[in-house]
């Protein structure tokens, strides 16, 4: 709670991620989407937070959704965002662009390491518009990254 208002967090999943648990678990593991989707709540509900969950395979999908977060009406408000981007994290200027003309903290989140793959992998475009990274810890990446961001807006509400 913040303010004494259930704060809401939007987490969103880029490309690909609804194929989790279904294809190549020796790189992704074998949680499904879904799966992730009820922990990340269930760790939500404990801290007091609500979780709008979306995953596109569409670019322009996953800017709508960051505009829209920064768009709720007053006592609706996204507090913040996990984002995993998918491979978007290393081509899409369009997405860093969104995420620094919204404002919102962000977490980039990642299953994998993405510095112990392929060196095309190794840059992200949108690290550097987020509060961090988090990434090679499989699904408890996400779990992390929610974490590092209701933390940080703890720290952040009492320090104001
Ligand atoms: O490690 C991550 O979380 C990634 O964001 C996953 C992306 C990849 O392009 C990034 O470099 C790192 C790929 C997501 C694809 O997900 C699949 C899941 C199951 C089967 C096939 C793909």
């Amino acid at each position: 709670m913040l303010h004494g208002i259930m704060i809401k967090i939007l987490i969103l999943h880029g490309p690909n991620l609804n194929l989790l648990g279904q294809r190549e678990p020796d790189v992704y593991g074998r949680q499904t989407l879904d799966d992730i989707n009820a922990s990340l709540r269930d760790m939500a509900a404990g801290r007091g937070a609500e979780l709008i969950i979306q995953q596109s395979n569409h670019e322009g999908v996953l800017i709508d959704a960051i505009h829209d977060a920064a768009g709720q009406a007053a006592g609706d408000t996204v507090a913040g965002i996990v984002i995993n981007p998918g491979a978007f994290t290393h081509t899409s200027v369009a997405l860093r662009d969104a995420i620094a003309a919204v404002g919102l903290p962000c977490v980039e989140v990642h299953l994998s390491n993405i510095y112990a793959r392929e060196p095309f992998r190794h840059n992200s475009l949108l690290a550097p518009v987020c509060l961090g990274q988090i990434g090679g810890f499989g699904a408890r990446s996400y779990t992390l990254g929610l974490t590092a961001l209701l933390d940080h807006l703890s720290s952040t509400e009492t320090s104001q």
